[in-house]
């Protein structure tokens, strides 16, 4: 779906599970664009993404970044090397699409967003994918338009079928629990203020320590409460729901009903086997909104607030979870 004159040229950093599904959909399923520059750790991997999409491999993500023939930058790297990713974006003054995390802690997190202020232009964007979801949309939109009355509650479930052993509770907070984090502030339209976590039995799967499944609650701003299970080793799917309770009445999205199917004897639909499946409609809006806004030399979507917000809830969160106590969310001053 390409014009080699016109086209966003994008170089896409780190191509693991996540980066290579970008390089397809930049290639195969988005307008307006192009994968020229691929980088990874791993040269074999760079070099077999690379080739599938006709792209050219660059070791340094540092010179992919500020490359002549990049327009725009998807990070897909370990959240640990992304502060000094970001911000060399912000140097070249090109868009970035940067997978979560925006940066591994509160402060760092804090210096990408003063950063940006201070070039005075909006290029970062954060993979935050589900407000693209269709359903997502939809809830935000029927809360926003009084729908169901002030919304008092949110309860959400987060579960995930499978996570090697070393998936720790802490890691279940920052890179599973950061989605509601982030849904929680795009649904209420607000910021959550404290984290608190509870830990009930563990699954007989989880390694011995690990709070899984664990029950985390967020409060907000005018003291909403928002509950979370998340459960990362379930043996089941991939599940992701939530349900808002508002003063006059109540929605819930993510009930798998897509498709119900009634034979042999039986009722019932699927279930999505992982997130690339459950949200894959939403990966792909995200990708078409950022290219027709990076074209523009802007971003659409959250941004590298929406990033620092969701930095410094998970943060308490990891407290949380460590302290077993609740811990206040502290954000800087917004610039
Ligand atoms: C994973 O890393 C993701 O980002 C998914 O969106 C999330 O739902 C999953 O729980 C995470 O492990």
């Amino acid at each position: 779906m390409s014009d080699t004159r016109t086209d966003l040229r994008v170089a896409v950093i780190g191509v693991g599970k996540m980066g290579a599904f970008h390089v397809d959909s930049l290639s195969r399923r988005t307008r307006g664009a192009r994968v020229t520059v691929v980088n990874d750790v791993d040269p074999d991997r760079a070099a077999e993404i690379a080739g599938q999409a006709g792209a050219r491999v660059e070791t340094d993500a540092f010179a992919a970044i500020s490359a002549d023939d990049v327009d725009a930058i998807v990070l897909a790297s370990p959240g640990f090397v992304h502060e000094k990713q970001v911000l060399a974006c912000l140097e070249a003054g090109k868009p970035v699409l940067c997978e979560k995390p925006l940066t591994m802690d509160e402060p760092t997190a804090y210096a990408v967003v003063q950063a940006e202020a201070e070039l005075g232009r909006s290029l970062i964007q954060v993979g935050f994918m589900r407000r693209f979801d269709t359903e997502y949309a939809g809830l935000r939109e029927l809360i926003a338009s009084g729908g169901i009355g002030s919304p008092l509650m949110m309860h959400c479930v987060h579960r995930n079928p499978a996570v090697p052993d070393f998936f720790t509770s802490e890691m279940a907070m920052a890179d599973s629990v950061v989605h509601e984090a982030d849904s929680t502030r795009f649904l209420l339209g607000e910021e959550v203020v404290a984290v608190s976590v509870l830990r009930p039995g563990a699954t007989a799967s989880a390694p011995a320590g690990t709070a899984d499944p664990m029950l985390v609650l967020f409060e907000t701003e005018s003291g909403r409460l928002v509950d979370i299970e998340s459960f990362v080793r379930t043996g089941v799917a991939y599940e992701v729901r939530t349900e808002v309770v508002g003063e006059h009445g109540m929605a819930t999205i993510g009930l798998d009903q897509n498709l119900l199917v009634r034979a042999a004897g039986r009722w019932g639909g699927e279930i999505a086997p992982n997130f690339v499946v459950r949200f894959g409609q939403a990966y792909d809006t995200q990708m078409q909104r950022w290219v027709d806004a990076a074209a523009r030399g802007t971003i659409d979507g959250p941004g590298v607030w929406d990033g620092y917000a969701a930095v410094a809830i998970c943060e308490a969160g990891v407290q949380a979870v460590r302290t077993g106590r609740r811990t206040e969310v502290t954000l800087g001053a917004r610039p």
